[in-house]
């Protein structure tokens, strides 16, 4: 076994259909980990290694499910990657789009992870160790004008990784924050492979990020990853 492998790795990774999440499945199947995956529309997927569930982030019934699944095959690590995209000048933001924005970017992430933390506190009672990764963004930290809404959600993700991270030390969790710039995805209504965007990081990309921190040796705790394309403008 390689020290890049996940095998006997649990994974669950939500936001799993397409773009990002979906290339997560991808890396982290490839290494031998079990992954249940999550996302609103799972018809017709399938891959190696993976098991897809219906889940709606925002919904805690539907997180219910979703964790009792990932429990019953022994989760080891959660990936909070599930997010939608809004940009629009302050004035035109709307109740339902505030929304909608924040039940998914900030409350899934919260239902999701909220439901594994008694597992985790009992795999620390045996001993073992936990991860969680959150897919934020590279503007969690920084903002920009048609983005109050979407950068109040990112910076929301990395105070819940943050404040996380501080209790999660009490009870073996590692967690970490991936902070990607522009990435080729379905991100905000767009379409994988636009013109514009072949300088962009591919989902592999980010999904690497993710096997770093997941295949850190385990007094390794990666606190933050930070990746743009190189044509993107530099900014911490
Ligand atoms: O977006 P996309 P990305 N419950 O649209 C799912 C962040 N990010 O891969 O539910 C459960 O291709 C949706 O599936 P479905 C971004 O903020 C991106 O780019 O069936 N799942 C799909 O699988 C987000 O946090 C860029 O519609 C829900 C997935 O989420 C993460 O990366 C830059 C759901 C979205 O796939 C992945 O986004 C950056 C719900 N309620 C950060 N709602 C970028 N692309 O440039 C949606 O800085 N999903």
């Amino acid at each position: 076994m390689t020290h890049e492998s996940l095998a006997g790795r649990v994974v669950a990774v939500t936001g799993a259909s397409k773009g990002i999440g979906w290339a997560v499945v991808a890396a982290l199947t490839a290494r031998g980990a079990r992954v249940i995956a999550g996302a609103r529309d799972v018809r017709g997927l399938s891959l190696e290694g993976a098991e897809f569930h219906t889940l709606d982030v925002t919904d805690e019934t539907s997180v219910g499910a979703f964790a009792g699944a990932a429990v019953r095959a022994g989760v080891d690590a959660l990936v909070n990657n599930a997010g939608v995209g809004s940009f629009q000048p302050f004035e035109a933001i709307t109740v339902a789009e505030y929304r909608r924005v924040m039940d998914t970017n900030v409350l899934g992430t919260v239902l999701v992870t909220r439901a594994l933390i008694p597992h985790f506190r009992e795999r620390a009672a045996q001993g073992q160790g936990s991860q969680v990764v959150n897919i934020t963004s590279d503007v969690s930290a920084r903002t920009f004008a048609g983005g109050a809404l979407y950068t109040a959600s990112k910076y929301a993700g990395r105070a819940l990784t943050q404040a996380l991270a501080y209790e999660g030390q009490g009870y073996g969790l590692r967690v970490t924050e991936i902070r990607p710039g522009m990435v080729d995805t379905f991100f905000a209504g767009s379409v994988q492979g636009e013109a514009h965007k072949a300088g962009w990081l591919r989902p592999s990309d980010v999904a690497d990020a993710v096997r770093y921190a997941l295949t850190a040796p385990a007094h390794a705790r990666i606190d933050e990853v930070l990746l743009h394309p190189v044509e993107q403008e530099v900014a911490f």
